[in-house]
């Protein structure tokens, strides 16, 4: 059945019943929050299902950055890109890192290795790369180029859950991966977030950092916040997790009617799925290049919206032109980043998107060609 308005995303919920039965014990434990059982629980499901060793949850994914980033005690330079949401470099400067400015790869709008190379300086630190909406960095590179300066890497994750190079899990590489767990991803425990890590000795220290860095009942041994992720986020993200493969298998079917639909349109460019990678389907991203189209990323954007159809520019502006960054940056540096920023859309995308909705929005995208 069609909806309206059709946003560019709606959250998947469990049944609610089954959501009750998940949280019908907290009412007798009277523990709510505080790493209380139910944390627990999804620690541990989380990590069967990921199949990594050790996973920290937070109050969300930017807090979750935020902490990473202040558990592995970086100073200096960090290089990340512009193209992603305002968390990833906020959790960077505001953990008094500097953040230097890549550029991204048209393929796929991630990180361009060859950029990070030619930046990195005695003062860099760390890289923090992005899996932009699920896509998978080139992680070798960016390994080997970590590898031989002695950096760190730190993946924004948060579109990238379920998401698999040959059978192994985005939450395995790098130094540590940030997930996002808010009411908009693939996984969601209405608010949350995780970071998966490779040095186990990262758990205790990461539990403190989250817990305004109490390291016993009678001391404090950090300057730490509060993120931790209450129980009832908890006992969703439970409920979620048991219905995740189903959730895949539905956004795939809507994302494959819109490839048959707009997969060769001149003007058009679609994201490609490598053949070694087990996609999510976070989110449907589409390149108008208007000379071809005969229509712009705005113009198509403009024909959606006066139909109570919502996508979203994800992500424009960049990052390196907001107000608050603008006048120490310029996205003239990462020319790719500004192009892709300039013409990209991502179409509404989520499980329950009717495929009569998706030829509709197909309809009225390809009515914009001229
Ligand atoms: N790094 C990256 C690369 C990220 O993309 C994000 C978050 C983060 C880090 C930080 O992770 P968190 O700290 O958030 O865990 C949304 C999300 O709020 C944000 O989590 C996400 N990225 C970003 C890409 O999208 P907005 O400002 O676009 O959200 P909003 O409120 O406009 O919602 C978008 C649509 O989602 C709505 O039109 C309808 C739907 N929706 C929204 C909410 C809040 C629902 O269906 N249910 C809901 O509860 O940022």
């Amino acid at each position: 059945m069609s909806q309206k308005p059709i946003m560019v995303t709606r959250s998947s919920m469990p049944p609610f019943e089954e959501y009750v039965d998940e949280i019908r014990e907290l009412w007798d434990s009277h523990w709510l929050t505080n790493m209380g059982a139910k944390h627990q629980e999804l620690e541990r499901a989380l990590k069967d299902r990921l199949g990594i060793e050790n996973v920290c949850l937070f109050t969300n994914g930017h807090n979750a950055l935020e902490c990473i980033l202040e558990a592995l005690d970086l100073r200096g330079e960090v290089i990340t890109t512009p193209y992603t949401f305002a968390s990833t470099t906020h959790a960077i400067t505001r953990k008094g890192l500097t953040p230097v400015f890549a550029d991204i790869r048209m393929s796929d709008y991630t990180l361009d290795p060859e950029s990070i190379e030619k930046l990195i300086t005695p003062r860099t630190c760390a890289i923090v790369p992005v899996h932009v909406y699920g896509g998978l960095c080139d992680i070798d590179a960016i390994q080997r180029i970590a590898d031989e300066h002695g950096l760190k890497v730190i993946y924004d994750a948060a579109h990238a859950f379920g998401v698999e190079r040959d059978g192994v899990s985005a939450a395995s590489f790098g130094d540590a991966s940030m997930f996002s767990f808010h009411a908009t991803k693939v996984f969601n425990t209405i608010e949350g977030g995780a970071v998966c890590f490779k040095d186990p000795a990262l758990y205790n220290v990461l539990n403190q950092w989250k817990n305004f860095g109490i390291t016993s009942t009678e001391t404090v041994e950090y300057v730490g916040g509060n993120a931790k992720m209450n129980v009832f986020c908890a006992a969703m993200g439970i409920c979620n997790l048991r219905h995740l493969d189903e959730e895949i298998a539905k956004r795939k079917l809507v994302y494959e009617r819109y490839v048959e639909r707009l997969g060769n349109i001149p003007g058009i460019k679609l994201n490609e799925i490598p053949e070694n990678v087990t996609y999510n389907y976070a989110y449907f991203p589409v390149l108008f290049d208007e000379n071809v189209f005969g229509a712009t990323r705005d113009d198509v954007y403009a024909t959606l919206m006066t139909v109570d159809i919502h996508p979203r520019k994800y992500f424009y502006p960049l990052v390196n032109d907001f107000d608050c960054y603008r006048s120490v940056y310029s996205s003239d540096r990462t020319p790719v980043a500004k192009y892709v920023a300039d013409r990209i859309l991502t179409l509404p995308m989520y499980a329950d998107l009717a495929l009569e909705d998706v030829d509709r929005i197909c309809d009225l995208v390809l009515s914009c060609q001229k």
